[in-house]
């Protein structure tokens, strides 16, 4: 007999180790993760089965098919903006045939099992594509339908994925004798900035928040490469994974949408360093624009409406700009130095 179980793809990145304490503590299922690296230890111990592989080798996702019945996907594993810039192909391969390689398991998954598999998807505020700094002063809350002319590689492969997503929930096989949709369960929620007191940010172009935080904490002179009035959406990484949870928990019939909007605030850098500055007085917090990585965040919003995912299932992150740095991201990263 298959035990049930979550999937955890990219378990080891930013938002599987919150991800994997709360569902430990949960017990509702069984944990497995995937990830092309082992697992911190702190979090290896807490899972089922650890799995060291690649989303893009089908032998693997077979060889889970066959051992586990898989009644949730958590698909974390992907390559940020910064990162997938350098390596558009890569990220392409990673992106979007990796997630297509979840897709096909999850419909395989659920063909076998008889039961629908909810797929929770983290897609991204860089599905958005604004063209400059004034239509952006001008589009304000941006709602789910509005800008998606993504300027980034990773960008654009979210927001295929999320159609890919759709369309394996309402359209897959379409043509064929028997219908085969609705199998894949699918659920998309648009991130924002991410900020982790637990692990240090790698290859986003929004990581200009949590690098000054890690910088001051270590002592460390930081040079942010946005301009001081940049502002995008932000949320701490707590709400973050409570928002996958609670929309993986939703009932289906109340979810009037694929792919969801979340948020919880939006500071300027210069207000982030600010806070950063009172934290640690000390703290070498520069200006040092890159040009470039300044052109992807200001096509970005300056702010989301996420009224859909509070009305449909219940969104209401804890941390706002001021809890979320005073109550965990400083106690937090500073503690994490301290030990050493
Ligand atoms: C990135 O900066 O690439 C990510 C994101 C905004 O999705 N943190």
């Amino acid at each position: 007999m298959r035990k049930p179980v979550v999937l955890i793809t990219g378990a080891g990145g930013e938002i599987g180790h919150g991800l994997i304490d709360q569902l430990a503590l949960q017990q509702q299922r069984a944990i497995v993760t995937l990830d092309v690296s082992p697992l911190d230890a702190a979090i290896g111990r807490k899972v089922d089965r650890e799995i060291t592989g690649s989303i893009l080798d089908r032998a693997v996702l077979d060889r889970i098919l066959a051992e586990y019945q898989v009644e949730l996907v958590i698909h974390l594993a992907a390559l940020l903006s910064t990162r997938s810039e350098f390596t558009p192909m890569m990220a392409h391969q990673v992106n979007v045939e990796g997630t297509l390689n979840l897709l096909e398991f999850a419909q395989h998954e659920a063909e076998s099992h008889g039961r629908p598999v909810v797929f929770i998807y983290p897609s991204s505020i860089a599905a958005y594509g604004i063209p400059d700094l004034a239509t952006k002063a001008r589009a304000g809350r941006v709602t789910e339908d509005e800008w998606m002319h993504p300027r980034t590689m990773y960008g654009c492969n979210k927001l295929y994925c999320e159609q890919l997503g759709m369309y394996y929930a309402r359209f897959y096989k379409q043509l064929a004798a028997e219908p085969a949709a609705g199998k894949v369960d699918f659920r998309c929620v648009r991130f924002p900035g991410l900020i982790s007191g637990l692990t240090v940010p790698s290859g986003g172009t929004s990581d200009y928040a949590p690098e000054m935080i890690h910088a001051a904490a270590k002592g460390e002179p930081y040079a942010c490469f946005v301009r001081p009035d940049t502002r995008i959406p932000f949320m701490a990484m707590p709400d973050g994974v409570d928002a996958l949870l609670k929309l993986a928990a939703a009932s289906k019939a109340n979810l009037s949408r694929t792919a969801y909007n979340v948020s919880a605030f939006n500071p300027s850098a210069e207000e982030v360093r600010d806070v950063v500055l009172n934290a640690f007085p000390d703290a070498q917090l520069t200006w040092k624009t890159d040009e470039k990585r300044q052109g992807i965040v200001d096509s970005w919003p300056a702010d989301v409406d996420d009224s859909a995912a509070r009305i449909d299932w219940g969104f209401a992150p804890r941390y706002d700009f001021q809890r979320a740095f005073s109550e965990y991201l400083i106690p937090t990263i500073r503690q994490r130095y301290q030990r050493g």
